[in-house]
């Protein structure tokens, strides 16, 4: 699948290949003969012995979700369709305008100013099988680690900036479907009623 690869500088390796569009994990398995500049093999394991088939050979994995970062405010009738979207800053849904978030998704805020303002309609059709998770964008235990820095940061209170509503009738909707919802930090949570 490598369709060709070229050497940065003396540590650096890049390597093209076809655009991959199907979600899963990827494994990417380097074969020991790849020669350095100075042409030696690789010794991956550090046993001194260089351009062993299995030992030396260098494995990366990565993995293509459906995902998708979002910060523009909702102006029209809006589905998400992902399996995740990262929110970056806070957006509005405007009045009259709905935005759906299908079951399944997981939402990760990315910073402590994060969060949806709901003018307008919010819609969580979550399902038992299928919660959407509204979460830090910290917490791996959603949809991976999503801010890739592995478990050095973990999710905390105050990570985000929560929902704000601003029409009592929401409020009596999103009741209804928070059943169906986890949410990491309530304390964010701010239910404003006019
Ligand atoms: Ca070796
Ligand atoms: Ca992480």
């Amino acid at each position: 699948m490598v369709s060709g690869y070229s050497w940065l500088d003396s540590h650096t390796l890049q390597m093209m290949f076809e655009p991959q569009n199907t979600s899963g994990k990827y494994r990417m398995i380097l074969g020991p003969e790849i020669l350095d500049v100075r042409g030696n093999a690789l010794d991956q394991d550090g046993d001194g012995i260089p351009g062993e088939m299995q030992d030396d050979q260098y494995i990366a994995a990565f993995e293509l979700s459906n995902a998708i970062y979002w910060s523009k405010d909702i102006t029209t009738d809006t589905i998400w369709n992902y399996s995740m979207v990262v929110v970056n800053g806070s957006f509005n849904i405007a009045s009259g305008s709905t935005l759906t978030i299908k079951p399944g998704t997981v939402v990760k805020f990315s910073d402590r100013l994060s969060g949806i303002n709901v003018k307008g309609y919010l819609k969580v059709p979550g399902m038992p099988e299928h919660p959407v998770i509204m979460t830090s964008w910290r917490d791996d235990t959603a949809g991976g680690d999503t801010n890739v820095d592995g478990t050095a940061t973990t999710p905390a209170p105050g990570d985000w900036a929560g929902l704000t509503l601003e029409v009592q009738l929401l409020l009596a909707y999103l009741k209804t479907s928070r059943l169906d919802m986890q949410i990491w930090d309530l304390r964010s949570c701010r239910w404003f009623q006019h």
